[in-house]
């Protein structure tokens, strides 16, 4: 782990140190377009093929449907269940809260507008499989589609070794009501998704993590259909603001959890004292040893970095220029650092509230925006699944009252087609 001191950087420092690796690589590029033209041409047979050479398994049919589910779901051990419950009731409670009917305005007498909500009718989540299944992903992106009310909502997974899909997810689909997995996974799943195939259903928008396959091609499809995606995402990131009130045995098990989601995960811990920082170095050292990804969590902590900062407000400060994914204030004074954010994806407050609490079960969406992306983009939420329409509705009292107005403008502009359709209306009012 790197050390700096934040006084001693320079501003292109400071901007060199929060540049995540963007790397566009040409071989995956190449490769993933080829496997996006091979499912849009080929359809079913491409995710047939591709099934055996990716996950190493001959599929018969490209989905699993309600009774399988059902019976794969029925295996899951009963803590697991427990705990699914309780996680997919708090993500319930609070996606719930996120819809809000806004008020009709009227802007001149005559004149109302207002927006209303309607749910993209068709979305995909991809949820990943392989090495890392992540059932809590499932629930991230199914409850908000759910209660946004979204028609069709298309699941794909890769498949496992026996063809099937394992217990946890089955039993997410089931709490759900999702009927059908598709056995699908990596690029091919997003291509499937955006295209459609004959199993398949195309979809208006995309979400979901993967590896950088997955994220080159929802970047690809983005540009080349007309399918949405939820946001760019890159490796997982965060970073734990820290004074003398916080446990560094705390913050070492915080920093490890992201840093065994992979090699290019980045935790970064700013701390008021150098003290903080040594005993967050040794207790990581402690820690690792006992962890099954050690060689992953290692190798990312070894390309991560810790910054001493004078004050909390000047790791704040930090903290809004790196804009990081996840922000963790292990502080007792967490309250008045809150109107300081500007920029973060998700924040834990004090010592007691780890980030793995957001990532399965508190209630809040780990779905966030990584790399920066939180300077202008939010995590998913059930506004990530619905679209907001603007209405109007003029009286005769509204076109006398704004008539005039359009007529000048439009007339500024030298568009006259557009006057006459408020003259030709006026008129006829007399
Ligand atoms: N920290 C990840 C989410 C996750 N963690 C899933 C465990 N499972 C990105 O927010
Ligand atoms: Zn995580």
């Amino acid at each position: 782990m790197k050390l700096y001191s934040y006084k001693d950087l320079t501003k292109q420092e400071i901007e060199s140190i929060c540049l995540r690796q963007l790397e566009d690589d040409i071989t995956i590029r190449e490769r993933v377009s080829s496997i996006v033209d091979q499912v849009k041409t080929r359809g079913d047979q491409a995710l047939f093929d591709y099934a055996e050479q990716f996950d190493k398994v001959q599929l018969q049919q490209l989905f699993i449907e309600k009774e399988e589910i059902y019976s794969i779901a029925a295996t899951i051990p009963a803590e697991a269940k427990t705990a699914t419950d309780t996680a997919y009731r708090n993500i319930k409670a609070f996606h719930s809260e996120q819809s809000h009917r806004e008020n009709k305005i009227e802007t001149m007498p005559g004149v109302t507008c207002w927006r209303e909500t309607r749910a993209i009718e068709r979305v995909g989540l991809y949820i990943p499989g392989g090495t890392a299944v992540l059932p809590s992903t499932f629930l991230m992106l199914g409850v908000p589609a759910m209660l946004a009310g979204c028609k069709e909502i298309v699941v794909c997974s890769p498949p496992q070794k026996d063809g099937k899909t394992n217990c946890y997810l089955a039993y997410c689909a089931k709490l759900l009501g999702i009927e059908k997995i598709y056995l699908v996974g990596g690029a091919q799943a997003v291509a499937a998704m955006a295209y459609g195939t004959e199993s398949v259903p195309k979809v208006d928008k995309v979400f979901g993590p993967g590896n950088r396959y997955v994220t080159q091609a929802k970047q690809l499809i983005q540009s080349t259909t007309m399918t949405a995606i939820d946001m760019p995402a890159g490796p997982s990131e965060v970073l734990v603001l820290a004074d003398d009130t916080a446990n560094s045995s705390y913050i070492a098990s915080d920093l490890l959890a992201q840093a065994e989601h992979g090699v290019d995960s980045q935790t970064i811990l700013v701390a008021t004292s150098s003290k903080i920082i040594d005993e967050t170095i040794a207790q990581i050292q402690i820690q690792l040893e006992a962890l099954p990804r050690q060689d992953i969590a290692a190798q990312a902590i070894s390309n991560s970095y810790a910054v001493l900062v004078n004050s909390l407000e000047e790791g704040m400060e930090f903290s809004n220029i790196y804009a990081p994914e996840h922000l963790i204030l292990s502080t007792d004074k967490f309250e008045q650092l809150i109107p300081l954010i500007s920029n973060a994806g998700s924040v834990f407050l004090g010592n007691l509230t780890p980030e793995s609490a957001g990532d399965y079960a508190s209630g809040t969406n780990h779905t966030l925006p990584t790399s920066g992306y939180a300077k202008a983009y939010s995590g998913v939420s059930l506004d990530s699944f619905v679209k907001k329409i603007t209405f109007q509705h003029i009286s005769p009292r509204g076109l006398r009252s704004i008539g005039n107005t359009v007529e000048v403008l439009a007339e500024a502009e030298g568009l006259i087609a557009h006057k006459n359709a408020v003259s030709i209306r006026l008129k006829s009012l007399g």
